[in-house]
Order: C-alpha cells, then structure tokens, then sequence
C-alpha cells in the first residue's frame, strides 16, 4: 500500500488549522493535524515544498521508518515547525493503518486501559464573582475538573481570561488568537500576580470544596525563585498541578522550584522532543507531561515519551487548547486511552464553525472524553466546508512590563 497523493489544506473555522490529507494508491485517506498557532503557513509550506515530494510512493505502512527519515534526514533536526511537519504525517499514517486494520487507533496501540479520560476545562474571570459562575456552569457542564485563571489588579489585559477576551468580540477565540498583521500587546507584573493567585484559590476553594481537582496555568511567566514561592502558597489548595511555571528551556531551573514546593508540576505544551523532558523526566521534577501530539512529532514519539515518563512514575496532561485541531485532539485521546500512566486531558471544546469543518467521533460525557470506535482517528474533514473559511493572519498576544521591556509569554 503507497501514498498516492498528500495535500495540505489550510482553513479557519474560528481559528486557522493545517491538515495533511494523505491517500493511498488503493483509495484510503489519513488526515494529520500541523497547525502550529501564529506560524500556520511556515508548516503548510515545510510540508507542501519538503515533505510531500518525500511521501509518494513511500509504503504507507511503515510508519516508524517514515519518522525516522523525516526526523534525522532532515539533517537539522528539531523545532516547532518541522516536529509539527512530521507529526501531521504520523497521525496521518496511524489514521490510515486504523482504517485498512478497521479499527480505531487506541485498538493498535494495546487497547483501552480505561472507560473514559477525564478532562478539565477553563473557567475564568475578571472578579472573583464571575469566576465563581464560571467554575459553576463547568460543573453543570460535567467538568470534574477545572483550571482557574483570573484577571489581576495591576495587570490591564491578561491572557486566558475569557471576559476580557470575549470583550473584543468576533476578533478573539475563547483563548485568544487575535486576527490582523500583527499580535495584541498585553502587559504583566509579577508581584501583582503572585499576590492575587493564592487569594483566588483560598476563595474557590472555600466555595467549592476539597474534593474538584483545581489546575492553574502561569504561561511561563515566573523566574524560578517566584514559581517556587507561588508553588508553596498554594500548597494549601490542594492543586491538581502548577503548569508552566517556568520557561521550559532551562530544565535546570525546575530544581529549584521542586526544592521548594509540594504543589505537582505541568509543563511542556511547546516541547518538541524528548530531549526537552530529559533532565525534567530522569531527575523526577516534572509530575505531569504537557506535550502535544501535533507538536512533538505526532502519536509516535508521545507514546515513547510515556513510556520514559511511566518509569519515574510521571503521567500525561496533553495540551488540548482550541488550536490543537479536532484531529490532534483525536491523536492524544486514543494514547491517553492506552496507556498505562494517563493523569488527565485538557478540554477547551471547539467551536461549531471548527466541528462543521471537521466531523469527530469522540465524545464529552460525565466530566470523560472517549475517542469513539470509529477506524483510525475517527475525524474526517469535510472539505467543501473547509473552503468556506479562508485563512486569515491571527497571533497570540505578547506581553510588556510596565517599562516596556518585552515578557516571558
Ligand atoms: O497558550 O494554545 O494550556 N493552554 C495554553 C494555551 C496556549 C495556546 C497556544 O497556542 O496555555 O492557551
Ligand atoms: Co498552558
């Protein structure tokens, strides 16, 4: 069985989404997802220009070799652009053994190791008042579990607040992407933060209770020093996890925050490779593997990955934002069906323009999401649908100090 063809489709329901379509000489499709958020089309054109002239007439089957070819026959290796690249032809190619084996990837990948993933979803607010709403429509949503971010006194306009997001109307997703030439200046101040985080938890807690898992997410924000010190004020809270706290290049620097605190750590949304969970995974610093199939190199890699996580008893918490597409998300649900160390998903739900565009056999019940039973992925792209949302240029925020000094994302 050979690739016959590949095309890279761009489209934006809602937000931009780069998919590669596979197909074999015997007629089956693949799809992969390679939207990298911001930088859509330097992976469109990577695998338009690169990769696809490499695919055809490959056997569709070896999907370890063709990795591998990709990986280290590219001579430069690594980085967000190619790792997205090859991860699109992974999934694609998983998707097309689960078709012609017809069953669903989770199936090929040693079968279900439970009923269903639990998922959290983000609630937020600009005052403690309407977080509350927020953690309470989660509730009645089915959520049984649920990440906090809250607007700050001090900081004017702060990412993966939802109100202030939705503020800005038809222009913002759920977690901004900004559409336009160029990316929404937000600002930051640190001290602000750390003192209004501990408080917003003493309050959801007091009014939820000690059982709901709570997540919270500094978005690299925080020196080592201060992620230390926010770690060990929230000891108290009981949360589920602290997610990059730090930015994840310096490995090292999580020494220092695990020396200090108690408080299980996430990170690891941007990595691309093992070698970026290499000292976090071997020295035990990290509790939680945050890395994408889109943006590591696809269901490949990520089960390798939990495989070296599961021996120092560290478990998966897959990065699922809404720029994650449908197909990605399908991708991390069936590994985190199968394997043995899951820890638990994140669910921001995609909109209804993205869900018209691309049709998913998964599903939200009780708090759980399940992949579904259809063959391969189970996502297809309707393609006619596709062409109705033109790509546009969209970027995530950056952030100033109040000197101007460019932030940490
Ligand atoms: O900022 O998906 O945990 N989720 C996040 C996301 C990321 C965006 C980046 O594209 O941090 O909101
Ligand atoms: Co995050």
């Amino acid at each position: 069985m050979k690739i016959a063809a590949a095309e890279v489709i761009v489209t934006s329901p809602s937000r931009n989404f780069v998919t590669l379509k596979l197909t074999t000489d015997d007629g089956v499709t693949g799809l992969g997802d390679a939207t990298l958020n911001g930088r859509e089309l330097a992976v469109a054109t990577y695998l338009s220009e690169h990769v696809v002239p490499l695919l055809i007439e490959r056997d569709a089957h070896r999907i370890e070799d063709t990795w591998q070819y990709l990986y280290r026959g590219a001579y430069w290796r690594r980085g967000p652009v190619t790792m997205a690249a090859i991860a699109a032809v992974d999934m694609a190619l998983w998707d097309i053994k689960g078709k012609v084996a017809a069953l669903p990837l989770y199936q090929l990948i040693g079968g279900a190791s439970r009923a269903g993933l639990l998922a959290y979803g983000h609630a937020s607010g600009t005052t403690l008042e309407s977080l509350a709403e927020s953690v309470q429509a989660h509730l009645e949503r089915g959520y049984r579990a649920i990440r906090v971010q809250t607007a700050v006194p001090g900081i004017n306009a702060l990412y993966g607040v939802a109100a202030q997001a939705q503020a800005s109307g038809e222009r913002y997703d759920y977690e901004p992407a900004g559409r336009g030439a160029r990316p929404v200046e937000e600002d930051w101040d640190t001290r602000a933060y750390l003192r209004h985080v501990p408080k917003v938890f003493e309050h959801v807690r007091r009014q939820f209770g000690p059982e709901l898992p709570l997540l919270h997410d500094a978005h690299h924000r925080l020196r080592p020093i201060e992620a230390a010190r926010l770690g060990k004020e929230l000891e108290p809270y009981d949360l589920f996890w602290l997610e990059d706290c730090t930015p994840g290049e310096n490995q090292q620097g999580l020494r220092l925050v695990r020396q200090h605190t108690t408080t299980p750590l996430a990170i690891g949304e941007v990595f691309n490779t093992v070698y970026d969970f290499q000292t976090l995974i071997t020295e035990q610093l990290i509790d939680y593997v945050r890395a994408a199939a889109t943006h590591f190199g696809g269901v490949t890699p990520l089960r390798k990955v939990m495989d070296f996580a599961a021996t120092y008893q560290i478990r998966s918490g897959f990065h699922g934002p809404t720029d994650v597409s449908p197909v990605g998300l399908a991708a991390q649900l069936h590994v985190g069906l199968a394997i043995h160390n899951f820890g638990i998903q994140e669910y921001m739900e995609h909109s209804q323009a993205t869900n018209s565009v691309f049709r998913q056999s998964m599903s939200f019940e009780d708090g759980h999401l399940h992949p579904g039973d259809a063959p391969g992925l189970g996502v297809e792209l309707d393609e006619a649908a596709a062409a109705g949302h033109p790509y546009e240029p969209a970027y995530l925020p950056v952030s100033r100090l109040k000197d101007g000094t460019m932030h940490d994302w």
